[in-house]
């Protein structure tokens, strides 16, 4: 796969029309990791960079065929609240309104995968009437018996049906490989939900 990013500031963004999903998600979630996952591409998006940057977002084309478009994490320490103007503007001005962005993924950390902002965003997100992913990232950080559960918490917690649900760590190939199979497949022939 042929991957290429470049980021956009204020108002800028693509022009080419090709199909954009958006990862949502906390500070240190682990958005960066899953787009180099899901690129096969280690080092495409910034791992543990500086936290909270809050200007930019950053578009990764996969392909001709879809980009992966990774916004600023919400909740970072103290300065989420004044932070949070800044964050819901720069979100709500590409949201709004654009006709590219097909679906959303929530990227939550397994071990911490309900926080109050975390369930915020997936309830704005489901008035936006757009397809919602549920991803769970560090799955190795778990427990076993947390592992095994984890997947049906998050369709609880979320409403989430079990294939729009994923839970990921550096050795999960095959569920990464799914959930990369099932972006291409919906940023091909998105669906509006009702
Ligand atoms: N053990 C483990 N660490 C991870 C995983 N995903 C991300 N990380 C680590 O979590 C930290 C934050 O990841 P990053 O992708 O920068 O999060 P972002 O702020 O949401 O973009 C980094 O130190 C990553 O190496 C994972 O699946 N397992
Ligand atoms: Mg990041």
């Amino acid at each position: 796969m042929r991957a290429v990013h470049a980021e956009y500031a204020g108002t800028d963004l693509p022009r080419d029309g090709l199909p954009e999903i958006a990862l949502f998600g906390r500070s240190n979630a682990g958005k960066s990791t899953l787009i180099n996952m899901i690129a096969g591409t280690r080092g495409l998006a910034h791992v543990g960079k500086t936290p909270g940057k809050t200007r930019y977002r950053y578009f990764f084309r996969l392909d001709r065929r879809m980009y992966l478009v990774d916004l600023p994490g919400y909740g970072y320490s103290e300065a989420s609240i004044r932070e949070r103007g800044t964050w819901e503007r720069l979100i709500r001005d590409y949201v709004s309104g654009r006709a590219a962005l097909v679906a959303g993924v929530l990227v939550v950390d397994a071990r911490r995968c309900d926080t109050p902002l975390d369930r915020e965003l997936a309830t704005w997100w489901s008035q936006e009437r757009r397809e919602m992913f549920v991803v769970a990232t560090k799955a190795d950080k778990l427990n076993q018996s947390d592992a095994a559960k984890l997947g049906r918490d998050l369709r609880d917690v979320y409403g989430a049906p079990a294939d729009r649900v994923f839970v990921v760590s550096p050795q999960a190939h095959r569920t990464v490989d799914r959930l990369r199979h099932m972006l291409f497949e919906f940023a091909k022939q998105p669906r509006v939900l009702a």
